[in-house]
């Protein structure tokens, strides 16, 4: 016979009401008789993080107001966004879509949105998305 563990329960790394590692004590007792022999030892369970949390904008949808004429760098606004999970699941990086190409930069790790042109009065709709950044 092996003394195999298996849970009760979904355990999740992100509630305040789990306790990450605990520990108990394995108790192993033999069929002697009229005695039975038995030796204990202790046990850690940890709760190991996975990455099962996406990444959150904290509000819906971000408007920036830039006055045209502005030399390119100016600064437009940030964004930030969490994630519940430990690290390096709520590591996130920034990016914005493709029709910002040429118009806006991000700062990949800060969220800070600069220009990157002169603009002239246009209308951009600008948005933005992210990922995760990929653990090596
Ligand atoms: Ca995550
Ligand atoms: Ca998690």
């Amino acid at each position: 016979m092996n003394g195999t563990l298996w849970t009760l329960v979904t355990f999740d790394h992100e509630s305040p009401d789990v306790h990450l590692a605990v520990d108990y004590v394995v108790t192993v007792t033999d069929a002697g008789s009229p005695v039975a022999l038995s030796s204990s030892t202790s046990l850690r369970l940890i709760v190991a993080d996975v990455d099962d949390n996406s990444p959150v904008f904290g509000v819906d949808h971000y408007e920036f107001e830039v006055p045209e004429n502005e030399p390119p760098g100016s600064h437009v606004g940030s964004v930030v966004a969490v994630d519940a999970d430990d690290p390096p699941f709520n590591r996130v990086v920034y990016e914005l879509s493709a029709d910002a190409l040429g118009l806006f930069d991000v700062d990949r790790y800060s969220g800070v949105i600069v220009t990157a042109t002169e603009l002239d009065r246009e209308q951009v709709t600008v948005i933005i998305l992210y990922r995760m950044v990929q653990k090596k």
